[in-house]
């Protein structure tokens, strides 16, 4: 596989050799936090809600320090690049691993993983018991990794993905501001019909039809016209070449373009990198004690910073604020966080599976890393399945779907006091669920099609991609761990403003729906809070 991968990989970014691939990002000053610091807000995590939250402080006049536990990505490395690819991962790929954790982790039956050098990489593959968590991490969160997958929920799914907010609020105002703040937009059909590189999508649009599923373009963040000059030969190779789960060089409007650059141009925001918060505790003169530790590239503790901060915004993702406060609250130091802190957390009902069709059926050798269509089966059998690609550079004859499915299963963090850790009691056998929703498709799919299950991508003869989520929700719950805004109101000043606040499950790819939501919330915050 590695021969095989290496030669589709040269092949596919040969042309970004000697690009200038920073073109369009400035470098971020690299001020941090200094120790001692009295800061108005401050912001755990860079990914959605943090993005969201620092730029509507900012705008509202407030200086806003920023903290991401990852690293910056904006300097190439010595292969001129910032972000590695999929199909040649190295220090840059993984969290503080010596080993690849691929979520798709086998190929034609042989296991994909290989050495790397232990980084502070882009994508964390975080373990527990009965599931591992894919994550961003770095300044962007889980922008600089993801597909991009932009995607409003249908209006009469809302009242059970955040029952306590206001819909029509929500429809009216703050998923078009999300849209808008993200830069979302949809494929050209016409270009969609024809580029070689969607042929995988054309082939699942086929058989989503023949079985008389609704196939439905989905919006991203990847600018489509870029992918355009891509596949005309006249842009340096991203989408085209394979990147997504390591980041992208080029094309995808990921929150350093957006939401962090504008937050940035205020000239009242300032990051640092590498800087891990482990604690946040009443301060004796007012406001909060936080404690940061600076990282370097191995993950070790070089420093330890303690700042003061009028009002703490944890947007450190559901896993990682759900950490934070489950600690906080067990430890002593946040004792009056309410009993919902921990609960309600849900994996999106992801789980992953291919289809091997047959010869006269290819999907195609170039395959766009950027998914941009699905089959919607979720009012009647409770599953939505992006039609992924795999973009190996050679023909596969599969076809490979991540489905979001209606599980209903929540799981808890709690405090493990011998460990020193948070332990998650999600069990494997609870995505039973989701392969049964996700069978409703394709069950009816392969039977219409004379077609099987692939069984080689995620071990030998194993079907179900069951081990896994790119979609973290819940842990500190809207309206239960929180009040309606994300206000932690047992300490006035502390918030939660990331996808920890959303129940488990969003129906769709869940990011804009976390965008919106924090645009709501910050909105309410900055009018009756500050
Ligand atoms: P997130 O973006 O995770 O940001 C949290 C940030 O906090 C990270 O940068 C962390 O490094 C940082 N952090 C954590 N703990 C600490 C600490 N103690 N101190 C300092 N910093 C800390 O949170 N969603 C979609 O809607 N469409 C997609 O196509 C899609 N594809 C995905 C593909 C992959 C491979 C993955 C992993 C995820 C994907 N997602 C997708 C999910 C999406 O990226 C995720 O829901 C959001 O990023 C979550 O946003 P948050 O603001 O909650």
């Amino acid at each position: 596989m590695s021969g095989i991968s290496r030669r589709g990989f040269i092949a596919g970014t040969g042309s970004l050799l000697g690009a200038a691939v920073l073109a369009g990002r400035a470098p971020a000053a690299h001020a941090s936090v200094t120790s001692g610091e009295r800061v108005p807000a401050l912001v755990i995590g860079t990914g959605y809600g943090g993005a969201v939250a620092a730029l509507r402080l900012a705008e509202a006049g407030v200086a806003v320090h920023m903290v991401d536990m990852g690293m910056a990505w904006d300097t190439p490395d010595s292969d001129g690049k910032i972000f590695c690819n999929t199909t040649a991962p190295d220090r840059r790929s993984y969290w503080l691993r010596t080993r690849t954790k691929a979520p798709l982790n086998y190929f034609l039956g042989f296991p994909i993983d290989r050495d790397i050098p232990r980084y502070t990489g882009i994508l964390d593959a975080e373990d527990f018991a009965g599931i591992t968590v894919y994550q961003g991490r770095g300044v962007g969160g889980g922008s600089l990794v993801n597909g991009g997958m932009a995607v409003t929920p249908k209006r009469e799914n809302f009242a059970a993905i955040l029952p306590s907010v206001n819909a029509d609020e929500m429809y009216a105002t703050y998923y078009p501001r999300a849209n808008s703040g993200l830069g979302v937009s949809l494929v050209d059909p016409a270009w969609f019909d024809t580029t070689p590189g969607y042929q995988y999508s054309r082939v699942g649009r086929k058989h989503a039809q023949r079985s008389n599923f609704p196939f439905v373009f989905v919006p991203d963040v990847y600018d489509w016209d870029y992918m355009k000059r891509e596949a005309a030969g006249t842009a340096p190779k991203s989408a085209l070449a394979g990147e997504i789960l390591y980041g992208n060089n080029h094309g995808k409007k990921s929150l350093q373009q957006t939401y962090l650059a504008r937050a940035k141009a205020t000239g009242r925001v300032t990051i640092s990198a590498l800087h891990r918060v482990t604690s946040v505790t009443p301060a004796a003169g007012g406001g909060y004690t936080v404690v940061i530790d600076q990282l370097n590239t191995s993950g070790a503790t070089t420093a330890t910073k303690t700042v003061t901060a009028d009002r703490v915004f944890f947007a450190a993702g559901s896993v990682g604020t759900s950490k934070l406060l489950v600690k906080l609250k067990a430890t002593g130091a946040l004792p009056g966080l309410n009993d919902e802190i921990g609960q309600g957390w849900g994996d999106n009902g992801n789980v992953m599976c291919g289809r091997a069709n047959h010869l006269w059926d290819p999907t195609g050798k170039l395959q766009s890393s950027i998914p941009c269509s699905g089959i919607d089966n979720w009012a009647a059998g409770g599953a939505f399945a992006e039609i992924a690609p795999l973009p190996t550079g050679i023909e596969t004859f599969a076809s490979f779907y991540l489905s979001i499915t209606k599980n209903p299963h929540r799981a808890a963090f709690t405090w493990n006091a011998a460990t020193g850790a948070v332990d998650l009691n999600w069990q494997t056998a609870w995505k039973q669920p989701s392969i049964d929703m996700a069978k409703t498709i394709f069950d009816k799919i392969n039977a219409k099609e004379g077609t099987i299950y692939r069984t080689d991508l995620f071990g030998v003869y194993k079907i179900w991609g069951d081990h896994l989520t790119y979609h973290p929700l819940g842990g500190a719950v809207l309206n239960k761990a929180t009040d309606n805004y994300g206000r932690l109101t047992a300490y006035p000043g502390l918030y939660v403003i990331d996808g920890a606040l959303i129940p488990g499950n969003t129906s769709v790819n869940p990011f804009v729906t976390i965008t919106a939501l924090a645009e709501r919330n910050i909105e309410r915050i900055i009018a009756t809070d500050l």
